[in-house]
């Protein structure tokens, strides 16, 4: 019964074993043709006698990522009522719930044998056979809430069955992926095998078969009774993880469905479930997060961007031992890269890498890391104080101190030293990379890598392509920050790149609320409220106003409120006194603040006025959505999406808004460019009128103006 190796499902027979193997794809995303071929061969094989058990397979890299997210997309068509997700009037038959039925319900054992990934409905298609092999590397989970979604097909109803309530809240509500060894831990799988396809597993199948009858996954109540007797544990278990989690509204509805599978019923729970992730589906929250899958992945493929130019790098550099030299030490070595890390002075060296340690150690008693991966990755950076130690590697990254002098210095020395074909990226977060490339022998191979804080742990990297920088340059640094696991955003030259440019535009508006009548309190609410972690006046004084301060004075400019703080000594956390008043982290309202701002107001002779939430969120938002449009109307972002990526991935904009560009479509071009004329007249601040495309959008609240990109 083999079938053509170009079939998207293939079956082949060995020991009454049917092997039927899914090849759709690079993925096996779960789309229609696949579900209705892999439905066709479970009927066939049910119908054969020579058939005793079904061994479910993927291909090496994936079993399967899940529903087709692009069917998300298109609801009328595929999703609810018929495809994907509904209960189908034909055109998408069978759908993901119905295909897993027909596993679950299957006359023979179905065992699924897990390579690669099994994320989403992949892993919920497993769930529903009778048993799971896995190979050691697999990966396991549920990361519907990455896109503002819950397991819809069964998730919440078989996860915890097999692993118990809590463990599958966590995996759930975090979207977190499991390996192999910890779901045989846990009984998310029953084996774990070299190759789930192999002899040995065809045996185990068998043996299986011969064994024990192909049971439920729903049915088994061992691991849910307990929280079933005392109804509201699941709530209770969840409330924590729910207000954390990256989609509030999704981990909700999950929780919903989870507890009326465990605390009524499986089919109860089942119901709650394609309830509440249709309702989910057509939330803006999950479209927010769907544009954001489709536009990191948009991110990767740069226009200017030639893969195949790319360098090895084998051993890497990095000039500076401060906080962003060594969380990017780190970063490199997490991925095996030897690093060697170059300080001006002994001290800061020293204290440079016993930072590092201190990281490293607090990462193993957080659980993290094992301490043999902390010693191993310890054991790949090593300090210098020579430039001649780095004539051997493929790629310096500069994370000295941000002044121009100083990083010209550092890269005309590392012109000196290193090889012709070496790349040099500056860390900087604002100067002009064309002007750090000038002063050296090859300014093609020069370009940004800017990392964000702490740089082991942010993921984004806005990699900045200079005038000169060259195609094996650009390509070489993509692919490092690819490698070490983080999200590159290809940009170009101006100040302060896509994010911070953005930020400075939101920096000013915060500090003139203050001057017209806000107070720091209700400003970062209003952005908590919004879905950020921090408001700008608690991230002002997490990260230290006197940095700020004397940027300010360097450059000749003032922000009347945050230098009164400095001139009065309040640096933020470090002084325990900024915006507001410290105990410990936690900061409290300060009179004295209040006081300054209404004196600091009266100085200048702005009167103050009672300001509205809404005004203080769209003045906070809309010109730096109007910063974006400037961005893209020069080019330094390729796309609005990018934008998007930046500001989540870098700036902790909340995921389910979708990002700056994407919200402001969400809310109507049209909409925002009339209330930014308004702020600009109100204001008398002409930068605040409509830039780029937002000047050609039409004044109402659905413009249908779109973006580009
Ligand atoms: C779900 O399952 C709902 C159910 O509970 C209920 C339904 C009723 N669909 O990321 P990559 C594409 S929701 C369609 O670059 P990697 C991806 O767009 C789903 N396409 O590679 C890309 O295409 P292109 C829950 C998908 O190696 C290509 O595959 N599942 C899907 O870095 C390669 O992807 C998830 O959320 C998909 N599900 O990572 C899993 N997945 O080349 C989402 C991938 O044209 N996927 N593609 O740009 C992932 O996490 C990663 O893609 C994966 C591979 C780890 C699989």
């Amino acid at each position: 019964m083999p079938g053509p190796a170009d079939q998207i499902v293939t079956v082949s027979l060995v020991d009454g074993v049917a092997r039927i193997t899914m090849n759709s794809g690079r993925v096996n995303a779960l789309g229609r043709a696949l579900r209705r071929a892999l439905s066709e061969a479970l009927m066939r094989v049910a119908r054969d006698r020579a058939v005793t058990a079904v061994l479910l397979l993927g291909q090496p890299e994936a079993f399967s990522a899940g529903a087709d997210v692009s069917e998300l997309n298109s609801p009328e068509s595929d999703n609810s009522q018929s495809g994907v997700a509904g209960l189908g009037s034909g055109v998408g038959r069978p759908d993901l719930r119905e295909l897993i039925a027909l596993v679950e319900d299957f006359p023979k054992p179905v065992i699924a044998g897990i390579t690669g990934v099994a994320l989403g409905g992949g892993l919920e298609l497993a769930m529903a056979a009778h048993a799971r092999i896995s190979a050691p590397g697999a990966r396991l989970g549920l990361p519907e809430i990455a896109l503002g979604l819950l397991p819809g097909a069964g998730g919440t109803g078989r996860l915890p069955r097999l692993v118990g309530p809590e463990r599958a809240l966590e995996m759930i509500l975090t979207g977190k992926e499991v390996s192999a060894s910890e779901a045989l831990r846990d009984g998310l799988v029953d084996a774990v095998m070299e190759d789930p396809g192999s002899p040995d597993a065809v045996r185990w199948t068998t043996e299986y078969a011969a064994t024990r009858a192909p049971g439920r996954t729903r049915d088994r109540t061992g691991k849910v009774t307990e929280a079933a007797a005392v109804p509201g544990t699941v709530s209770r278990l969840a409330a924590d993880a729910v207000r954390k989690a990256r989609d509030p509204y999704a981990a909700q509805a999950a929780v919903d469905a989870m507890s009326a599978g465990i605390e009524q019923s499986f089919d109860r729970g089942a119901n709650v479930e394609q309830e509440k992730f249709e309702e989910r589906v057509k939330s803006p929250e999950s479209a927010a997060q769907r544009h954001l899958f489709a536009a990191e992945r948009a991110a990767r493929r740069p226009a200017y961007l030639d893969t195949d130019a790319a360098r090895a790098v084998r051993r890497a550099g990095v000039v500076g031992a401060g906080t962003m030299g060594g969380g990017i030490a780190m970063a490199l070595a997490s991925a095996g890269m030897p690093v060697t890390v170059v300080e001006a002075e002994r001290a800061a060296l020293d204290r440079g890498l016993a930072q590092v340690q201190k990281n490293l150690a607090a990462s193993v008693s957080r659980g993290s890391r094992t301490q043999a991966g902390a010693t191993q990755l310890e054991s790949l950076i090593t300090g210098s104080l020579d430039y001649a130690d780095l004539t051997d590697v493929d790629l310096v990254i500069e994370a000295a101190f941000e002044d121009l002098q100083v990083k010209q210095g550092i890269f005309a020395t590392l012109d000196r030293f290193v090889r012709p074909d070496c790349v040099l990226a500056s860390n900087t977060s604002y100067l002009g990379i064309d002007d750090i490339a000038a002063g050296t022998r090859f300014p093609a191979r020069v370009l940004g890598m800017h990392f964000f804080s702490p740089a082991n742990v942010m993921p984004l990297v806005e990699v900045v392509r200079g005038s000169s920088t060259d195609d094996a340059t650009l390509a070489t640094a993509f692919a490092t920050a690819r490698r070490i696991g983080k999200t590159p955003v290809v940009v170009g030259v101006c100040h302060g790149f896509v994010g911070n440019r953005m930020l400075e535009v939101r920096s000013v508006q915060a500090e003139q609320l203050l001057l017209e009548g806000a107070l720091p309190g209700q400003v970062d609410q209003v952005l908590k409220g919004f879905g950020f972690r921090m408001g700008p006046f608690e991230m002002g004084d997490m990260a230290g106003l006197d940095i700020g301060w004397r940027n300010r004075k360097a450059g000749g400019r003032t922000a009347p409120v945050a230098d009164a703080l400095c001139e009065s000594g309040r640096f933020g956390q470090k002084t325990s006194a900024g915006y507001y008043a410290y105990v410990g982290r936690e900061g409290h309202d300060d009179p004295e603040v209040e006081q300054l701002i209404l004196e600091v107001s009266r100085k200048l002779g702005v009167s103050r006025r009672e300001i509205s939430d809404s005004e203080i969120l769209e003045r906070l938002l809309f010109p730096m959505i109007n910063e974006g449009a400037r961005i893209l109307d020069e080019g330094i972002a390729e796309r609005a999406g990018d934008i998007d990526v930046i500001w989540v991935k870098g700036y902790n904009w909340p995921a389910y808004r979708g990002g700056p560009m994407w919200y402001a479509d969400h809310v109507g071009t049209g909409y925002v460019a009339d209330r930014l004329r308004r702020y600009a007249e109100q204001c008398g601040d002409v930068s605040l009128l409509p830039a780029g495309f937002l000047s050609k959008a039409v004044d109402s609240a659905t413009s249908g103006l779109g973006l580009p990109g």
